[in-house]
């Protein structure tokens, strides 16, 4: 990696699904994934798992399933307006430093959802890209909690 990057890899990439539960089975008995991991962020408002392939490596991209925990929850305006269905929800970049990568971003132009980070999956650190300046993608952007300061 070298030092201008902003981005290590990508971390995840989120569907937002109607049932979790449903999801995982889909996911693991269809498509062959494993279950790394499963909470619920109150914050946020989702019920969430992560799913891997693989050896695991910690460059592996991983799969998160996104549930609404309510109808006021992000996901479920989400698919609300994707008619109903489940879909692609957003693309997670992960960082060595949040703080530095949010500070450049900003700087050139790119406007992020919060003021100072919020808690993601297992205790990261995360920001999000609004979709209106990156391409129409909802980028979140994480640090994960090994990491974190
Ligand atoms: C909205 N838009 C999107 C989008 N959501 N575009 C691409 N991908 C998405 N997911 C578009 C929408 O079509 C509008 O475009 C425009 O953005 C503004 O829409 P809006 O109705 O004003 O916005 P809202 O109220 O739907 O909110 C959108 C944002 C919201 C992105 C602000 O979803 C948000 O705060 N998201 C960040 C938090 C989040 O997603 N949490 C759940 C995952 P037009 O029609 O104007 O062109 S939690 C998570 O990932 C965790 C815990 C983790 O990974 O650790």
């Amino acid at each position: 990696m070298s030092n201008d990057d902003l981005f290590t890899c990508i971390d995840h990439v989120g569907y937002a699904v109607l049932n979790l539960d449903d999801a995982i089975t889909f996911h693991t008995e269809v498509l062959g994934w494993r279950l790394l991991h499963r909470e619920t962020n109150q914050e946020q408002g989702v019920e969430e798992a992560m799913l891997g392939t693989g050896e695991q490596l910690p460059q592996n991209a991983q799969v998160q399933l996104l549930a609404p925990l309510n109808e006021n929850s992000t996901i479920a305006k989400w698919i609300e307006r994707n008619g109903g269905k489940g879909g692609i929800q957003q693309v997670c970049y992960r960082v060595a430093d949040l703080d530095r990568t949010c500070a450049a971003l900003r700087e050139r132009g790119v406007r992020l959802l919060y003021d100072t980070p919020k808690i993601g999956t297992g205790g990261s650190r995360i920001n999000f890209a609004h979709p209106k300046d990156v391409g129409g993608i909802l980028l979140e952007i994480v640090e994960p909690a090994a990491q974190a300061h």
